[in-house]
């Protein structure tokens, strides 16, 4: 019988075709500034996103996942190295690069090195390399690649010459056509890049999808054109936008959300300052809303397609975001602070193969955004590497409910001359506790004048970044933890408090959870910063022109 069973698990093997292997096939959907809020499966009621909601009712929503640091490039890089900023040192505003080294150890790269084919699709915010985004190496060290560095926009034909062939205009449906091309294995689409030639048929696959949405950089250039699918023209047109809990208009703030010594909110950039006014902000949301339907359709294409070829019992789709966002709770706008809005993110895995009562379910323990490339190992047989800081969630998933960790922990290293100041957090289910440092940056309206005064670029002035940059944001990494005080700190009771309205720091009745919290985050931010240098290259670049 055990011969006869052999023989015909080798007889299943020969018959494989591509991604129908033992090893299950991985996709991983990210979105780009999407609230935890923004979808059905997380509470909103107006938007539709029924194909996410599905892969959430068959697998499992964390609803306490945040990321640890609330802005692309350092989010981003820390979801591929499994890594908090601290300890991978990549930040718009850190002239830093990923090197080869540490890039070696990034999730995609591990499970090509392991047998997967790999592909990456959408937006890329992570310069990896000597030079970063000029030089090609990150698109070499994945099979299939189509993708942009830095933003594409809403329409990205015009930005990144890789989509001029699409057939569409818009991202979401010109990532759909490199997703088709991936999965067609005809190499059909001009401008997609193969490493190799064709898939190896008895190899799994890996594939992650990222977009430049609903991030105002996309939501923001949508122009309604005559040719846009429905979607982006006339969806949520017709109803009552509420607007955000906890919001303020901007000429209504009484008193600031954090002390204007340390928090320069009036030098944020300019594409955030539509949250100043309540009209803007619901014109905004219906963007957002009309863009995140737009990457369900791409979910609902995608879920077809993998049926279609017979891969959708074996193939694992991850769903999250990179950060949140403020539509103007508290007055601000942007993002890349500690608070909840900034850190909470949907994070969804859906497993086909797992037990039919580990289904559906919604799983509150303390999860991170570095927990993400563990699980996928671990998904895949592959032991992490050490250097990853993340936990694998996959006993979750699997059904067991446990806890993952004692303490959030989050960070925010972006200070720039934009206003935000630096800031580490750690929390539980209830207690959250928020350090803010001094901050002494130069502000952009001073840039901005000087640049006026003398003629100088405005792009040179307010996003070059410098070698004494690199040394400003070593210091920011090193500093607390050589003990540098805090100038301002924030305690907040979670359960009762959810929306972090009341700061209860000063008040003396909590001053022993105060102490209690401060130990706490001395020792989680010593895990983060880790051991050793950073690995990382001299990357004195434009930072971007966004975050
Ligand atoms: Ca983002």
């Amino acid at each position: 019988m055990k011969k006869y069973l052999h023989l015909v698990f080798v007889l299943l093997c020969k018959l494989n075709t591509f991604g129908q292997t033992e090893k299950p096939n991985i996709i991983f959907i990210l979105t780009d500034d999407q609230r935890y809020d923004m979808l059905g499966c997380t509470g909103n009621d107006l938007i539709q996103t029924p194909h996410i909601d599905s892969i959430a009712a068959q697998g499992t929503l964390f609803t306490n996942a945040h990321v640890t640091s609330a802005i692309c490039t350092p989010s981003r890089a820390s979801i591929f190295l499994s890594q908090f900023e601290r300890k991978h040192g990549v930040n718009f505003n850190s002239g830093t690069s990923v090197s080869n080294e540490a890039w070696e150890q990034a999730y995609p790269v591990v499970l090509r090195k392991h047998g997967y084919y790999t592909g990456y699709i959408g937006k890329n915010h992570v310069p990896v390399g000597k030079e970063g985004y000029q030089t090609g190496y990150m698109e070499q060290t994945f099979d299939y690649w189509y993708a942009g560095h830095k933003h594409l926009g809403f329409y990205p034909k015009g930005r990144h010459s890789i989509f001029k062939a699409a057939n569409s205009d818009t991202q979401i449906e010109i990532l759909d056509e490199g997703v088709t091309d991936f999965f067609s294995n005809e190499h059909k689409l001009e401008g997609a890049k193969h490493f190799i030639d064709e898939r190896p048929s008895d190899k799994p696959f890996f594939l992650n999808i990222c977009f430049n949405l609903p991030h105002d950089a996309g939501a923001g250039t949508m122009r309604m054109l005559e040719t846009d699918p429905d979607i982006y023209k006339t969806l949520y047109r017709d109803l009552d936008i509420p607007l955000p809990k906890n919001y303020v208009e901007h000429e209504h703030i009484v008193t600031p959300k954090l002390p204007p010594s340390i928090h320069f909110a009036e030098e944020i950039q300019t594409g955030y300052s539509y949250t100043k006014k309540p009209d803007e902000v619901k014109e905004r949301t219906i963007r957002q809303m009309q863009a995140v339907t737009g990457i369900d359709k791409l979910v609902g294409n995608l879920r077809a397609t993998l049926k279609e070829n017979n891969l959708d019992g074996n193939t694992i789709i991850i769903f999250s975001s990179d950060h949140g966002l403020f539509m103007g709770e508290y007055g601000l706008g942007g993002k890349s602070l500690c608070y909840e809005i900034c850190t909470h993110v949907p994070l969804i895995v859906y497993n086909p193969i797992i037990k039919p009562k580990a289904r559906g379910q919604k799983n509150d323990q303390l999860v991170q955004s570095i927990d993400i490339a563990p699980t996928i190992l671990s998904y895949a047989g592959i032991e992490k590497p050490d250097s990853f800081q993340g936990k694998d969630l996959s006993f979750i998933i699997n059904g067991k409910d446990k806890p993952v960790r004692d303490f959030l922990y989050t960070e925010n290293l972006w200070s720039t001359q934009f206003g935000n100041p630096r800031c580490e957090s750690v929390q539980d289910k209830t207690w959250k506790y928020i350090r803010y440092y001094k901050n002494e940056n130069l502000r952009a309206s001073a840039k901005i004048a000087a640049a006026k005064m003398l003629d100088i670029p405005m792009g040179e002035m307010l996003y070059k970044q410098h070698d004494p940059d690199i040394a400003l944001y070593r210091t920011f990494i090193e500093n607390p933890l050589k003990g540098e005080p805090a100038v301002y700190e924030e305690l907040y009771n979670l359960k009762e408090d959810s929306g972090e309205l009341k700061n209860i720091a000063g008040d003396a009745k909590y001053r022993l959870k105060l102490e209690e919290m401060r130990k706490i985050w001395a020792e989680k931010i010593k895990y983060a910063r880790g051991e050793g240098n950073p690995k990382v290259y001299r990357y004195t670049k434009d930072s971007s022109l966004e975050d």
